[in-house]
């Protein structure tokens, strides 16, 4: 069919960043090589019960051995951005000390591979791999913690600060708080609420130190921190919904994003936590002057809206992907950028994260059909699209994931990728949507 020519295109802005984005522990594998020292991953996905199947990130995309070949699948697909991840571990296999080279010199071959390549680096410090000795220590419940990742932050900048562009600090601090220490399903795999706000404080203080590292070397590049955002919509028109949806919004969102941009905790979540609370008590003077040390740009990850009932119970109200707790809402897309704009005034974005899994099964002829996901980042690239058209400064965008990978306590049961993993072969076929993907960078637009 050829296409109505007087069919409005959606066309990006000159330059836009069209990227994808992995991890470190979810994709490298390669858990004992080169000095690489334990992570808290590692524990935990080696417990019994605590992923599916019992799965483990040991081998996972065996991306550290094929990372080269990973690049040049990234070229072809016409990437410009690419986000991905530090292991801890591996540059300070026991969080202290002084840096372990192979570990640094694997990430230069990959930051120098993707500058060769014309795609720009855009790495995360902490997507939530801590060394297993810093957990034994306290991990996140111990301040310290903030500051040996400082420590850490300074010997990764010192090393190769200046050929990355952009830097994030924290994948989704939020993440940690909940699914590490209020639910339990990550690692450390925790259920205490005091504990997780406290951890929460200490998340922030350490993105701030950080952020402060960064300026300390004087190098000219960016950095920011990478929040994962629920817009919170309530579920009827009653006034309790009302305020339901209000607190969770600080629970979800503020508390991030008000502590960063605005250098104060909402006062509507610190009177919930209550005076006695651990986060509370550990706040000390300056911490939030820390916590808000100006920041260049806001990553912003969306997957799903969430919406409260006035008892503060969440129901679901769109049909959900293959992750039980992802709805599938574009216009979410688009009322969580324009809001972060809107009250937080005109800092540069990026959406580091955006996909969902697919049932996308390798058919006999060898091909990936997930025409799912092509109709999911269509309609979020369209309302993405509609937030810059309405003044959002968003500069890139980044599915997640490049590759299927190691799905956290999923295991590899979902596959979030553009790019299809055959396991045992460790063979990559590009999806369908990764070919259309290709094409919609190619026109810069849909
Ligand atoms: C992101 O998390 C992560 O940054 C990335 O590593 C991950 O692979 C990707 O999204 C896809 O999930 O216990 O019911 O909350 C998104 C936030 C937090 C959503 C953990 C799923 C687990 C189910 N995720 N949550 S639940």
């Amino acid at each position: 069919p050829t296409a109505d020519p007087t069919a409005e295109r959606v066309r990006f802005p000159h330059d836009f960043g069209w990227g994808a984005a992995t991890s470190a522990y979810q994709i490298e594998g390669a858990a004992k090589e080169d000095g690489r020292g334990e992570s808290v991953w590692d524990t935990f996905s080696h417990t019994p019960g605590r992923t599916r199947n019992g799965d483990t990130g040991d081998v996972a995309a065996d991306h550290y051995h094929r990372w080269a070949d990973d690049l040049d699948l990234m070229r072809d697909l016409g990437l410009r951005s690419y986000r991905f991840s530090i292991s801890w571990p591996r540059i300070q296999a026991d969080g202290t000390g002084k840096p372990n080279q192979r570990g640094l010199d694997f990430y230069k071959r990959i930051i120098g591979g993707l500058h060769e390549r014309g795609i720009a680096p855009m790495v995360t410090l902490f997507h939530w791999d801590l060394p297993q000795a810093l957990q034994d220590d306290g991990g996140w419940e111990n301040r310290d913690t903030a500051h040996r990742f400082a420590d850490y932050a300074d010997t990764v900048f010192r090393g190769i600060g200046d050929q990355v562009p952009v830097w994030l600090t924290i994948n989704e601090p939020k993440t940690v708080v909940q699914n590490g220490y209020l639910w339990g399903h990550h690692a450390p795999g925790r259920q205490d609420a005091d504990a997780a706000y406290l951890v929460a404080h200490h998340l922030q203080l350490a993105h701030g130190l950080a952020v402060r590292a960064l300026r300390a070397t004087g190098f000219d590049t960016r950095i920011g921190p990478a929040l994962n955002l629920h817009p919170c919509y309530p579920a009827d028109d009653s006034p309790a919904a009302a305020a339901a949806a209000t607190l969770h919004d600080g629970y979800e969102n503020r508390l991030y994003l008000d502590s960063i941009l605005t250098g104060a905790y909402p006062a509507d979540v610190l009177a919930d936590l209550g005076p006695d609370s651990r986060m509370a008590k550990g706040i000390r003077d300056g911490d939030l002057e820390t916590i808000a040390s100006p920041v260049d740009l806001l990553a912003v990850q969306y997957y799903t809206p969430l919406y409260l009932t006035g008892n503060g119970n969440t129901v679901t109200r769109w049909p959900t992907s293959e992750a039980d707790w992802q709805q599938i809402y574009p216009q979410g897309m688009y009322d969580i950028l324009t809001r972060v704009t809107r009250d937080y005034g005109p800092v540069p974005i990026t959406v580091t994260e955006n996909g969902l899994p697919c049932p996308d099964t390798l058919g006999p002829d060898g091909t990936v059909d997930d025409a799912g996901r092509i109709a999911f980042l269509r309609d979020h690239l369209t309302a993405v699209h509609r937030a810059i058209a309405d003044g959002v400064p968003l500069e890139s965008y980044h599915v997640w994931s490049l590759l299927d990978n190691f799905e956290w306590a999923e295991g590899y049961d979902q596959r979030w990728g553009l790019v299809y993993v055959d396991y045992p072969t460790q063979r990559r076929i590009p999806k369908r949507s990764a070919h259309w993907y290709r094409q919609v960078i190619r026109d810069n637009g849909l």
